[in-house]
């Protein structure tokens, strides 16, 4: 069974101008669409071709096998991380746990923003959960939070292709509009509880 290109969980132009259809069309039409071709094709013939995104990422060795799937995941992942009308805040259990462990919803921003802003190169931050305990953190290129024993609950894509074709270099600014407008916290609330956060 090939890998497949998911479909997007909204209409290509809903995030304008924060993410123009264009960006979509090159960031999920062109380069997700590249890690599931690439994907297919180290896999085809393969056991690989018969597992999950899940088992290839825990268990291929460093390189394209593992980039790629990877990076199908990560995409997928943050799409889901995204929602027209998004940001602000999240409610409940999980505005609870970001409170308790980084004081206050202001400093979660703070220091999301400033994870997001230095990430050196390309790659993602993170708000994830380890061992109970939230936390934000960097990852390069297609490393991803699974692999560190962390479970992921939002993600914001900081290579130059996710903001180039609408923010240009002012990678500021798109982490500003997605925390703005675009965080979708319901996905996060959703993934915390699964994960038995409360
Ligand atoms: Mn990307």
């Amino acid at each position: 069974m090939a890998f497949t290109l998911p479909p997007l969980p909204f209409a290509k132009d809903a995030l304008a101008p924060l993410m123009s259809p264009e960006t979509f069309d090159f960031h999920y039409g062109k380069h997700h669409q590249a890690y599931v071709t690439n994907l297919n094709k180290l896999t085809e013939g393969k056991p690989e071709a018969s597992k999950s995104l899940e088992e290839i990422i825990a268990s291929a060795p460093a390189g394209g096998l593992f980039n790629n799937a990877a990076q199908v995941w990560n995409h997928t992942f943050f799409w889901n991380s995204l929602k027209k009308g998004g940001g602000g805040e999240p409610t409940g259990a999980l505005a609870a746990a970001i409170a308790r462990d980084f004081g206050s919803f202001a400093k979660f921003k703070e220091d999301f923003t400033t994870a997001a802003t230095t990430l050196f190169g390309s790659g993602w931050a993170w708000l994830v959960l380890e061992g109970g305990k939230l936390k934000i953190t960097q990852t390069s290129n297609a490393d991803l939070p699974m692999k560190h024993g962390q479970t992921a609950l939002l993600t914001l894509d900081v290579w130059e292709h996710a903001y180039y074709i609408d923010h240009r270099n002012a990678r500021p600014k798109y982490i500003e509009g997605f925390l703005a407008s675009l965080a979708n916290w319901g996905f996060a609330a959703e993934n915390y509880s699964k994960a038995g956060g409360r």
